[in-house]
C-alpha cells in the first residue's frame, strides 16, 4: 500500500491507536431500540461487561452510540443521548481505559465527551448538523465521517444516485474534507466511511465494497461498517442472528480494499479474518 507514515498512527485523546494494519471497533449500543441486539446492553453495567469481552476479544475502539440510526428510528435529543451515552463512557475510561469513539451528529454531545475521555467520534451525517464541524474541531480527536443520503427516517426509501455510486461517495468525502479543513479540522484526523446500508440498496452496497478502493486516493484510512447488515441478509437470506459467515466474508474483502478499520459486532471472530487476510496481503506475520 501507498500509504505515508503519518497515516499509521492516529492521536486519540490519552490513546494512540496503531493502524499499520487493520483494527476492529467493538459495537456497543446504549439505545433501547438496536436492531441487532435487542437493546440488552441499555443496562450501564451490562454495558460495561460487554465492552470487556469484546476487548479481550482484540477489540481496538468501543464505539459507543444512543442513538440509533436503523433505518426508520425516530429522532433523539442531545440530552436523551447524553443521558444514555455518558456513564457508559465514564466507565469504560475510568474501569477499563478504552479507547472510545462515540457514534453521535450533536455538537452538544460531541463536546461533553470529549470532556469525558472519549477518544474519537464517528458522525454518521459526516459534521452537517449546525455547529458540529466546529465541536468536532474544537475536540482535537479523530473524527469518523461517513457518507449517507437522507436520515435514518427516510433513507431507505428507495434511494437514487444520478452517478456511480463511488462517484458520488466520493465526490460527498471530498466535499466534507474541504468543510472540514475550512473550519479548522486538519485532514490528518479524519476517517472516511462509504457508510454502508445508509441510503443505499443492496447493489449500491455491493459495487461499493467492490470498489471501495477508490477511496485510497485520500491517503485517510478509511472504516467500514457492514456487520450483521440488511445486505448480507438480502444475499443470504439469513436474520440478523445468523449473519456472521456473511459478515466475515466482507470483513475480508473491506481489507483486501483498503479498510484499517473494521466496525463490528462479533469482535473475536473478525479479529481472526482481517488478521489472516493481512498476513495474506502482507506475504508474513509482521503486522
Ligand atoms: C455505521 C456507523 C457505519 C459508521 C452505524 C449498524 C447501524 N458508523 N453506525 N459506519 N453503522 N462509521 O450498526 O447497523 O457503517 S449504526
Amino acid at each position: 500500500m501507498s500509504d505515508t507514515p503519518s497515516m499509521n498512527m492516529l492521536h486519540c485523546g490519552r490513546h494512540w491507536l496503531d493502524i499499520s494494519f487493520p483494527r476492529v471497533m467493538g459495537v456497543l449500543n446504549v439505545t433501547p431500540d438496536s436492531f441487532s441486539d435487542g437493546g440488552r446492553h441499555i443496562a450501564v453495567d451490562d454495558a460495561l461487561r460487554h465492552a470487556e469481552r469484546m476487548l479481550a476479544e482484540g477489540a481496538a475502539i468501543i464505539d459507543v452510540g444512543g442513538e440509533s440510526t436503523r433505518p426508520g428510528a425516530s429522532p433523539v435529543s442531545p440530552q436523551q443521548e447524553l443521558d444514555r451515552v455518558a456513564p457508559v463512557i465514564e466507565g469504560l475510561v475510568r474501569e477499563l481505559d478504552a479507547l472510545v469513539s462515540v457514534d453521535t451528529s450533536a455538537p452538544e454531545v460531541m463536546k461533553e465527551v470529549t470532556a469525558l475521555g472519549a477518544g474519537m467520534l464517528n458522525d454518521v451525517r459526516a459534521l452537517r448538523r449546525e455547529g458540529a464541524l466546529q465541536a468536532a474541531a474544537r475536540s482535537g480527536l479523530p473524527v469518523c465521517v461517513m457518507h449517507m443520503i437522507g436520515e435514518p427516517g427516510d433513507m431507505q426509501d428507495a434511494p437514487h444516485y444520478d452517478q456511480e455510486i463511488e462517484s458520488a461517495v466520493e465526490q460527498f468525502l471530498a466535499d466534507r474534507i474541504g468543510a472540514c479543513e475550512a473550519a479548522g479540522l486538519h485532514r490528518e484526523r479524519l476517517i472516511l466511511d462509504p457508510g454502508f446500508g445508509f441510503g443505499k440498496t443492496v447493489e449500491h452496497n455491493l459495487r461499493l465494497l467492490n470498489r471501495m478502493d477508490t477511496l485510497k486516493r485520500f491517503e485517510l484510512p478509511i472504516l467500514a461498517g457492514m456487520s450483521r447488515k440488511s445486505m448480507i441478509g438480502k444475499v443470504l437470506e439469513r436474520p440478523v442472528e445468523e449473519r456472521l459467515s456473511g459478515g466475515l466474508a466482507l470483513a475480508t474483502l473491506a481489507v483486501e480494499r483498503g479498510a484499517r478499520l473494521l466496525r463490528v459486532h462479533d469482535v473475536g471472530p473478525t479479529v481472526d479474518a482481517a488478521n489472516m487476510t493481512w498476513a495474506v496481503l502482507q506475504e508474513g506475520l509482521e503486522p
